[in-house]
């Protein structure tokens, strides 16, 4: 089993190979093969008719580049399937781009894994053959260890503590941290409140949870959370999960409700949990590189859109949620709602997740953290 760094290494090349192939098809290259005329693998298409009553896309403002500083195609990978908050947020950043420069830069989106999982997209970054990307936090724990702190259970009560931490000075300091190491990272972003699904049986607590198979992030805090629930956690890249699961390699995985719909794991899941057990954030990012190459003025430009979607992506994403639950129910998924009670039962068995990792992280950057939330809470 290759060991991450080993991965994050071959992972450039394959990128390079798949990216070029992906192109050479039109783009259309999808994530896990569906069978014909069949909805399905991995976010090939949300079998729902419609999606939820968004908010649109706010106004473009801001400065006009009319000066011709040079052209560029900005080739933007996510794992996520074109129906999803991440995708519809990523249109937006292309469309801020594509006005603000009258068309100079232009950006290509592959979603659903298409050009490499979150590692593979990052070290890409770092290569050079690929321009952008926005995986989740825990992936990247490998190049800013103190993202780890958002892999720690029920940290995140509210999106309003969420915002709160990540717009604070130290999280401007984590995104600061990625200097140096291939990749600008640019803002923050939301994937949102992780729930539980699997192909067993309701799960309302800790001891539902006991021997059950669950896929996790590549990622050591969220392997650790459920082998201290008692389950029997496996790592793989999100792009994976879907084929893991319809082969039954894994009963389970945890992704916000939104992901859960739009990848299309609701046709190999009958049940969903909604323990909203850790509150994930995303990070969009940027070759480092090829960002600081480029001419200022497009720079400030690219770090003001990356803004502006964070902005917009946030509200879509919670739009997405509730609208993404009772999609899920409505295609048969029986979901358990956690009560209090049982809330703190998770909460009391994933403790000890805390004391084995946070001098890891850092307990300043934990108390921090915890300091904020409270102050944001307890109001
Ligand atoms: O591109 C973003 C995905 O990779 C993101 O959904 C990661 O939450 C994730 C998972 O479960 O891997």
């Amino acid at each position: 089993m290759l060991n991450g760094r080993w991965r994050f290494a071959i992972g450039g090349v394959i990128v390079s190979f798949v990216f070029v192939f992906v192109s050479a098809c039109g783009g259309d290259f999808g994530g896990q093969p569906a069978d014909e005329g069949e909805d399905g693998g991995n976010g090939e298409s949300a079998s729902v008719e419609e999606g939820p009553d968004l908010t649109p896309p706010p106004e473009i403002e801001g400065e006009v580049i009319s000066e011709d500083l040079g052209e560029y195609t900005i080739n933007f990978g996510i794992g996520l399937a074109e129906e999803s908050p991440q995708y519809q947020s990523v249109e937006y950043f292309r469309d801020i781009l594509d006005e603000r420069t009258e068309g100079r830069i232009q950006v290509e989106i592959f979603p659903n894994s298409q050009v490499g999982d979150d590692l593979q997209m990052m070290n890409a970054l770092q290569s050079g053959s690929l321009e952008m990307t926005y995986p989740s936090t825990s992936p990247a724990t490998g190049i800013v260890p103190e993202l780890a702190v958002f892999d720690l259970p029920f940290l995140l009560p509210s999106t309003e503590s969420a915002d709160e931490v990540l717009d604070s000075e130290l999280g401007q300091e984590m995104l600061d941290e990625f200097e140096g190491s291939g990749i600008k990272a640019l803002a923050f972003a939301e994937n949102g409140y992780r729930q539980l699904t699997n192909s067993q049986g309701p799960v309302e607590g800790p001891d539902d949870v006991s021997g059950l198979a669950v896929r996790v992030m590549e990622n050591e805090i969220q392997v650790e959370i459920w082998r201290t629930l008692g389950a029997n956690p496996t790592s793989m890249a999100f792009g994976e999960v879907f084929s893991a699961m319809e082969q039954g390699v894994v009963d389970g995985q945890e992704n916000p409700w939104s992901t859960i719909l739009t990848s299309n794991f609701y046709e190999v899941q009958d049940y969903g949990s909604e323990t909203r057990h850790v509150y994930t954030p995303f990070v969009i990012m940027i070759g480092e590189d090829y960002y600081n190459d480029m001419p200022e003025e497009y720079q400030t430009l690219i770090q003001e859109a990356a803004e502006d979607t964070r902005d917009y992506e946030r509200v879509i994403s919670r739009e997405y949620d509730q609208w993404s639950k009772e999609q899920l129910e409505a295609q048969g998924m029986e979901v358990t709602e956690i009560s209090d009670e049982q809330l703190a039962e998770f909460q009391d068995a994933t403790q000890p997740v805390y004391d084995q990792f946070s001098d890891e992280i850092g307990e300043d950057i934990v108390q921090q953290v915890q300091d904020m939330v409270e102050e944001v809470e307890g109001q």
